[in-house]
């Protein structure tokens, strides 16, 4: 699938539905690749990089012009060369959760002479700390030291139930317009991926924030929202920063500090109904009433003051550790929980993946081991695909998915898990 799926430098998702560069896809990506060859997951890695922004923010997507017709919205909506700070490849102005130190470190760590050979670790990490300075400096608009997605995209998990409050208040783009371009309901059943109202909504907020340059300061934005996953990623990309510190012959302290400081800030963000954590519409100050499996992912921080909770609530019969295929991306138990549709309840290789590392992180070898070789069996049965139904294990989206690929790939050669 790594081989198949490559294009240049980099990795497509999937040659169908997503013809172009993802951010945090191509961080899982080379997760993988790096046992594969870790001169290719370098470049995996720094193709994305090379589409940093002035501001150092790294972009959703890098868009490939050839492809422009097959996923919407593309370089011609986004007209990226338009905007300052932009860089010379066309991008989406948003970006997707920040994996890409974690990843950095452990390609780095997979061949570390061919890494200081190429000086892979020396030209990624000012660019590493641009992006999370780019975090700290324009995305904190809730003031509270954590890090707001201004788009559902933002947080990789786009229509997730958390959104659903925050959106509504969002107008949708086809009120008195066209309809909405769908060139993915080519490749994917239209009753697995967000709906055409929901599309209606991410092109307005999309639409909004390229004609206001991507500034991060406009008072107007209509979708502010500190996503708990999003901010873990974070935490977690700040130690593994300390790492390649260290292994640069630098002060890892600064970046224990901030993970400390990010892991406190998420506290606010607790909702002992849930027993989990839970996004909150900076625009409002509301807790979204929703658990979902963002909420899980702070158990990779090893300081997390509500770790027994959250393990409580991934054994418990909202996730079903142990039973469950894999992680569902949404409460089992809730009224909204949908088998197949997106991210509104099936499981996704991504976060179970993240989930296992948790596990393995707070010594519960023997779960991460079970949860990971129920990913690896589910994604060689139904040929890598997207994502499944955490009760049946039904295979939904695209097949040949590329981090359903890597990430087996990476457990099956884990010493501790394969
Ligand atoms: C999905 O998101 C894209 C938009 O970014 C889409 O639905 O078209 C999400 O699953 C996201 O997390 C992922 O990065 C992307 C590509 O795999 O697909």
């Amino acid at each position: 699938m790594l081989l198949r799926n490559r294009a240049a430098l980099h990795t497509l998702p999937a040659t169908g539905l997503y013809p172009h560069q993802w951010s945090w896809d191509s961080a899982f990506t080379a997760i993988g690749l790096r046992h594969v060859s870790p001169r290719r997951a370098q470049q995996e890695l720094e193709s994305l990089l090379g589409a940093q922004w002035a501001d150092g923010r790294l972009p959703q997507i890098v868009f490939d012009r050839q492809r422009d017709e097959d996923y919407s919205p593309g370089a011609a909506f986004w007209r990226s060369e338009e905007i300052p700070g932009s860089p010379a490849v066309p991008t989406a102005g948003l970006v997707q959760p920040p994996v890409h130190a974690r990843a950095a470190l452990a390609v780095h760590r997979a061949d570390e002479a061919e890494s200081r050979r190429r000086g892979f670790l020396e030209r990624a990490h000012p660019r590493l700390l641009a992006w999370h300075g780019y975090l700290r400096t324009r995305r904190d608009r809730g003031g509270r030291g954590l890090a707001s997605i201004v788009h559902p995209w933002e947080s990789g998990m786009d229509n997730s139930p958390a959104w659903d409050g925050p959106l509504s208040r969002v107008p949708d783009v086809r009120a008195g317009g066209p309809g909405v371009p769908r060139p993915d309901l080519r490749h994917a059943d239209p009753s697995e991926r967000p709906s055409n109202a929901e599309y209606g909504r991410y092109l307005h907020l999309a639409a909004r924030y390229r004609d206001h340059r991507c500034d991060d300061a406009d008072a107007g934005h209509e979708f502010v929202c500190e996503d708990p996953a999003f901010n873990a990623l974070w935490a977690d990309a700040e130690l593994a920063m300390a790492e390649v510190a260290a292994a640069l012959g630098g002060d890892r302290a600064p970046h224990e500090a901030r993970a400390r400081e990010l892991t406190a800030a998420l506290e606010p963000l607790f909702s002992p109904a849930l027993g989990t954590y839970a996004a909150r519409d900076v625009r409002t100050g509301e807790l979204q009433r929703v658990a979902t499996v963002a909420g899980l992912l702070p158990l990779l921080l090893p300081h997390l003051p509500r770790a027994a909770e959250l393990l409580a609530t991934l054994r418990g019969p909202r996730f079903r550790l142990g039973t469950a295929v894999m992680v569902p991306s949404h409460d089992l138990t809730a009224a909204g929980f949908d088998r197949a549709r997106y991210w509104r309840g099936p499981s996704w290789s991504s976060t179970t993946w993240l989930l296992v590392q948790a596990l393995r992180g707070r010594g519960a070898v023997a779960e991460a081991r079970a949860l990971g070789a129920q990913l690896r069996r589910s994604a060689l049965q139904h040929g890598f695909a997207e994502y499944v139904d955490p009760i049946d294990g039904t295979p939904h989206g695209t097949r040949a998915f590329t981090w359903t690929a890597a990430l087996a790939l990476d457990l099956e050669l884990d010493p501790e898990l394969g």
